[in-house]
């Protein structure tokens, strides 16, 4: 085991923490320090790998769909695992209003590509806080909203997580059960312990609103909660605005920290302040909360990683002490974001046309995804596929959370090649009119012959 390095005179309680942390991270390796750079040393000279007895990592519950899909050679293949929107012709769409944002911003030689500042690019920030918050929000005309750059939603899920891990004196956050796959581990690495609210009954196909409310009731004072803010991924089931009402004074009562995860702002409903009710409502009553917002679907800027953390806070001079603390998070994680992504959705937020364009242009995608819903229940209610289909319509945003178990979901993936997630997870942004007959044949043949 390695010894804790001294800290230096007038370091913090945290950074004993994470020295501490640091030496037991250290010492769940069977091997000292010393014994291990001579096996290191050993197994180079045999011609042996040092890493030789290292196991093989299972593929990504959702990124793996993607993996094992691009492997099938068979021309019928249809992804509607990762939730990536799809055009009609099942092409990948870069928004009209982002190409015009990319050729202004290469047009204009005043631009460099110096290192942002460790919270981002600052433009991005205020544009970003307003987007979710209200533009005439009081959080931010009070200055009481810290907001920095992150590597989209995952960054900033993973950011905000590690501040309150550091600086919140809970260190539970309560997540839905199910949620996004990727929460629970994000915020373990972050340092938080994870525990489960009920939030989806599969008896009703709905929301378990009784459930939710007891388990938030009897979480502990204090505890963080994670919350969707619109199109729950992966069940495509939302609250109504009177349980978030609802949610909101049980939360508010018991001192609960809301964290919002916005994924999927705009895609929900095709308005992009319909889709941010929830957490608006949170701000309103004067509250604090945490926001992590993602450009990835909404603006389809999915490989450019960009997204913002929004801290709000009660008091300006707190805010301010929040922020400088987010950076001494971000600095030795990846020391400053990047640029491009960000200056794109500060050129399209800040520009009235731009702006109206990319509304346009999220409108039409939500409102293929509808489409598809439509076509698909359709689809299957021509077949006289057995069972009640009606959540197809009712469920809200990129998924239909199918109920199709995960026999089921193998069948469809061998005889049909459609690729989907395990949890019956289907992608709507990735099918399209010719590709839902397909869907509605696989889906008939699973329920009739995989009982
Ligand atoms: N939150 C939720 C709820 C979410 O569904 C995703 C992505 C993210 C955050 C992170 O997105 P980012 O690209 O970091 O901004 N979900 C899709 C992609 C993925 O799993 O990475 C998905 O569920 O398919």
């Amino acid at each position: 085991m390695r010894p804790q390095v001294p800290l230096p005179p007038g370091s913090s309680s945290t950074d004993r923490r994470l020295s501490v942390l640091a030496s037991h991270l250290d010492s769940s390796s069977s091997m000292d320090s010393q014994n291990q750079s001579s096996v290191a040393l050993s197994a180079t000279s045999n011609g042996v790998s040092a890493f030789a007895n290292i196991a093989q990592a299972p593929e990504d519950p959702i990124l793996g769909v993607t993996v094992a899909y691009n492997k099938d050679p068979s021309p019928i293949k249809v992804n509607l695992g990762v939730g990536a929107y799809r055009t009609e012709e099942g092409k990948p769409l870069v928004l009209n209003v982002v190409r015009r944002a990319e050729q202004l911003l290469i047009n204009d030689p005043s631009r460099v590509k110096e290192y942002l500042p460790i919270t981002g690019l600052a433009d991005f920030n205020k544009l970003s806080a307003k987007l979710i918050l209200g533009a005439d929000s009081p959080a931010i005309q009070e200055n009481r909203v810290a907001t920095v750059q992150c590597l989209s939603g995952t960054g900033s899920l993973r950011v905000g997580g590690e501040f309150l891990a550091r600086h919140y004196h809970q260190r539970t956050i309560y997540i839905p059960q199910p949620t996004w796959g990727n929460h629970p581990k994000v915020f373990t690495l972050a340092g938080l312990s994870v525990k489960y609210y009920r939030y989806y009954d599969p008896a009703t196909r709905g929301l378990h609103f009784h459930g939710l409310m007891e388990d938030l009731g009897s979480a502990p004072s204090g505890a963080i909660v994670l919350l969707h803010a619109c199109a729950h991924n992966p069940t495509g089931v939302d609250p109504t605005l009177d349980q978030w009402n609802q949610i909101r004074q049980l939360m508010r009562s018991k001192g609960l920290l809301p964290f919002f995860d916005s994924a999927y702002q705009g895609f929900a409903s095709g308005s992009l302040d319909a889709d941010a009710e929830s957490v608006r409502m949170f701000v309103a009553d004067g509250g604090e909360l945490f926001a992590a917002q993602s450009y990835a679907k909404n603006m389809g800027l999915y490989g450019e990683r960009v997204g913002a953390l929004s801290i709000v806070c009660k008091a300006a001079d707190v805010a301010k002490r929040v922020e400088s603390q987010l950076k001494l998070v971000i600095r030795p994680m990846y020391s400053n974001p990047p640029i491009h992504g960000a200056s794109i959705v500060a050129t399209i937020l800040k520009d009235r046309d731009m702006y109206n364009e990319w509304t346009i242009e999220l409108k039409a995608m939500a409102d293929r995804i509808i489409s598809m819903r439509k076509e698909l229940s359709d689809a299957l209610r021509v077949r006289g596929t057995p069972g009640d289909w009606s959540h197809i319509i009712k469920q809200i945003g990129m998924f239909t959370f199918t109920g199709l178990n995960q026999e089921q979901v193998a069948f469809m993936t061998k005889e049909y090649h459609i690729y989907m997630t395990s949890d019956g997870r289907i992608s709507m942004a990735g099918l399209s009119s010719r590709t839902v007959p397909h869907l509605a044949d696989a889906i008939h043949a699973a329920v009739t012959t995989v009982v």
